[in-house]
């Protein structure tokens, strides 16, 4: 319901003596922290399907989106609705695919990089490493997003102006290409479970390190495939936990499911309520696996840093959950 004839139902309500007025659902649930419900799909998504991203090269990926719908009639874009036609692209830190491959920081020329303005006059700058795809906002304002999609591999410098204290919200998609199953096409796997992982730092203008990914971040999975049942998936309160459910490959996944959950308008917001939300989960190097990976083992004194170490974090599970909201807030000095 619009705002208006939200504030007719509330004023309805009162005049009937309904005390305790319904506000609209998913923001009821974000504030009372009731576990939102998923809706769940089953199968590949065979409509809307658009191609962002077309990647010739090593390891060739074509990176789609489509739509699915589940039983209860919502649609869903899958693996995650974006803003990459839309929205300003990071610089690229290292990008095989415009032919940035710096061998370190050294070599980049960080004052070419145009400054997006966020609201303030203290300027930072965020490098992120994001498998596969992020979008990048700050106090809910969609600052950009990362230029590849699925591959090859690349990595992004952010260059922003805003004022302290300021929330960091990251969309974080682990890409696929069996649409709406979390599978990918690997070594001739027709149905492998690919996995994720974000690292990010930022930096203030003294090239003073102010956050970086760890487990005070917060992180919550919105969407979670492939899942052989159902069941498979235990929900606890805001915990979607799918640790359960098989990391296998499989000669045909076109029978798994997913489950689908909807994302709050507001969640890169500064005042958005995330106590509900789980900690994010560190995952190390090897784990992610980034050691073929030049767009981040050629910045591992940026990423790697002894005494501000970012760490890999993700939702409990680097394989299943496919599209995660990331916040941090960065406090004053
Ligand atoms: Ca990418
Ligand atoms: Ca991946
Ligand atoms: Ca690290
Ligand atoms: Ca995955």
């Amino acid at each position: 319901m619009n705002r208006q004839s939200f504030s007719i139902a509330v004023a309805t309500s009162v005049l009937l003596g309904v005390i305790a007025a319904t506000p609209p659902i998913a923001d009821a649930q974000e504030r009372d922290a009731t576990p939102v419900q998923p809706s769940f799909t089953q199968g590949e998504a065979q409509s809307g399907i658009t191609m962002l991203y077309q990647w010739k090269g090593n390891n060739p990926r074509t990176a789609n989106v489509g739509t699915i719908k589940s039983a209860d009639g919502a649609e869903w874009t899958v693996p995650a609705k974006t803003h990459f036609h839309a929205a300003t692209k990071a610089a690229d830190l290292y990008n095989e695919a415009n032919g940035v491959e710096p061998e370190g920081i050294a070599d980049v020329e960080l004052e070419a990089i145009p400054v997006i303005d966020a609201g303030g006059d203290e300027v930072f700058t965020a490098y992120v490493f994001g498998d596969n795809y992020f979008e990048f906002s700050v106090n809910g304002k969609l600052l950009a997003v990362d230029a590849v999609p699925m591959t090859p591999f690349n990595s992004s410098v952010i260059r922003f102006r805003t004022q302290r204290p300021f929330t960091i919200g990251i969309m974080g998609v682990d890409w696929e290409e069996r649409l709406g199953l979390g599978f990918e096409k690997f070594k001739g796997a027709p149905f492998h479970q690919g996995d994720a992982g974000l690292v990010a730092v930022v930096k203030d203008a003294a090239d003073e390190t102010v956050s970086v990914t760890d487990a005070n971040w917060k992180a919550q999975t919105f969407y979670t495939a492939p899942l052989k049942t159902k069941e498979c998936l235990v929900r606890k309160g805001t915990i979607r936990d799918s640790s359960k459910c098989s990391t296998e490959d499989t000669a045909d996944g076109t029978n798994y499911f997913a489950a689908h959950w909807p994302i709050p308008e507001n969640w890169a917001a500064s005042d958005f309520d995330d106590s509900g939300w789980p900690n994010a989960v560190t995952y190390t190097n090897d784990f992610v696996g980034v050691d073929n990976k030049p767009a981040y083992t050629n910045f591992t004194d940026l990423f790697d840093a002894p005494d501000s170490d970012a760490q890999f974090i993700w939702s409990s599970n680097l394989v299943h959950d496919n599209l995660v909201l990331m916040r941090t807030t960065i406090g004053n000095q």
